[in-house]
């Protein structure tokens, strides 16, 4: 249902911000090179690019991954004092930049910030013997910005001033396919101003809407909402914390993150039994839910392809609207701070989001915060 009253929202009007897709995904990380070991070895990346020392970058160290149509930039700096660093000294390790790829970058620029975008990058045009790119940039929530990237001929491996990265360490890919949605945390009583930045400034529209009692339990408490972009490739879901009986997950995010930022990176499969289990034997830890779960689910969601077993001793999530079903499952946080997350994701059909998940998901996620003592 939510698909097709989106169709209907953008017939009435022009996309005025057409997007190809996610470009790539961009970490600041206090130790690129070790990052990028991590996301090959555990969640099956293919090394791609690199720029450093050895192509001439006296700055920063960047390691380009790639697995199907995800790219992911792991950035460190290679020297004191630089705003990468800073951001490091901020926020931890965390997604700097959503990079959209567009046909357009100039105009995509000048049309979002003649609709109040706030500049991060004037449009510029990089060459190197492979072609040009054109590439320019906004800022978003928090220190978080967009790149738009326009490839124009470009034939390189990645952008001009990156260099293939050869090695022979290449761990087989886990089945992850291409980014689902981004979700960004903003402060309290900041969501409908982010909403309302992505509808006015980017033209997107708001996909589906959820009140505090859908998502409070016992103690976690949000607001969320999804917007998208005109063709449904780009689903940005907002959470700003709510009031509950203790500490909002979305605060305790707020609180180590130091602001908003990209709470969680979902990324789909068509075989998450597969992925996952690939995952978990590589390290990869998720959130556990109590296999009572699984006592009642097929109750709620009717009848799915897969055993039910499988599902059980992974820990997936099932969750179903009219469109169809969905196959969900979230890691702990990746880095240091409780922060930044990863969902994997199976579409058979819905293009919801799991809310019939919330309740058993945000408790586990408390029992998460409980341990770490911030609830
Ligand atoms: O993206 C979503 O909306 C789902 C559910 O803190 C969700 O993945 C929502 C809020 C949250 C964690 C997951
Ligand atoms: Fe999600």
């Amino acid at each position: 249902m939510e698909t097709k009253e989106i169709k209907k929202i953008f017939a009435a009007a022009e996309d005025f911000l057409p997007i190809n897709g996610t470009d790539f995904i961009e970490l600041y990380v206090g130790n690129a090179k070790q990052a990028a070991h991590y996301y090959k070895t555990a969640f099956g990346f293919q090394s791609l690019a690199h720029s450093g020392l050895e192509t001439g970058n006296q700055n920063y160290d960047s390691y380009v991954l790639v697995q199907d149509k995800i790219r992911l930039v792991l950035t460190s700096p290679l020297k004191a004092g630089t705003p990468v660093g800073k951001h490091i000294d901020q926020h931890g390790d965390g997604v700097k930049a959503i990079a959209l790829w567009v046909d357009d970058a100039t105009y995509s620029y000048q049309e979002t910030v003649k609709r109040g975008a706030k500049s991060y990058l004037k449009p510029e045009t990089r060459k190197d013997k492979h072609g040009e790119v054109v590439v320019a940039a906004i800022h978003t929530y928090g220190e978080t910005i967009h790149y738009f990237i326009e490839r124009k001929n470009y034939q390189g491996v990645f952008l001009p001033g990156y260099e293939r990265w050869e090695t022979s360490y290449q761990p087989a890919p886990t089945g992850l396919k291409y980014v689902d949605h981004m979700v960004g945390n903003v402060g309290w009583g900041e969501m409908n101003q982010w909403v309302d930045f992505y509808a006015r400034v980017m033209g997107f529209a708001q996909l589906i809407s959820f009140d505090d009692k859908d998502i409070s339990t016992d103690y976690t408490a949000l607001m969320s909402k999804v917007m998208s972009n005109g063709n449904g490739r780009i689903k940005f879901p907002i959470n700003e914390p709510a009031e509950g009986k203790k500490k909002s997950q979305i605060e305790e995010y707020l609180d180590f993150y130091g602001g908003p930022g990209v709470q969680h990176i979902a990324v789909a499969t068509d075989n998450i039994i597969e992925t996952v289990t690939a995952m978990q034997s590589r390290g990869v830890e998720f959130l556990n839910v109590p296999s009572s779960y699984y006592d009642t689910v097929l109750d709620r969601v009717g009848s799915i392809d897969e055993d039910l077993e499988p599902l059980k001793q992974l820990g997936i999530l099932i969750d179903r609207d009219d469109e169809g079903y969905l196959l969900q499952i979230f890691t702990k946080p990746v880095e240091s701070r409780p922060t930044v997350f990863f969902e994997i994701i199976q579409r058979k059909g819905a293009q919801s989001f799991g809310k019939g998940n919330f309740k058993a998901l945000f408790e586990a996620i408390e029992r998460e915060q409980e341990l770490r003592g911030t609830l």
